[in-house]
């Protein structure tokens, strides 16, 4: 797995934390927004709402809200 996150935003930091609390070895990207790296053709193909958090898990790409929806229904109070 591979997260791609811009450490210092919030959302990315609730993010990184559940990493950590869930143990998930996963690599971490830094997309950063200030280089407009969020709107690269690599990443809006992971995503095409151009927004990070975003996690790849075998070569597909979801935004971490889709995931908070749709495979962490066990910690659902978890905002991006
Ligand atoms: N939770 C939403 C929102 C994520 C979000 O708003 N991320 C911001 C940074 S905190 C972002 O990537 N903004 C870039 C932009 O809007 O150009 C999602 O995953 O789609």
């Amino acid at each position: 797995m591979k997260l791609y996150v811009l450490p210092p935003s919030p959302r990315a930091l609730k993010v990184i934390a559940l990493k950590n609390h869930l143990g998930l070895d996963c690599e971490m990207q830094v997309v950063d927004l200030g280089k407009d790296e969020h709107r690269t053709a690599e990443f809006t193909a992971l995503n095409p709402n151009q927004k990070m958090p975003v996690l790849v898990d075998e070569g597909f790409g979801v935004s971490v809200f889709f995931l908070k929806n749709h495979t962490l229904r066990a910690v659902p109070t978890i905002e991006t």
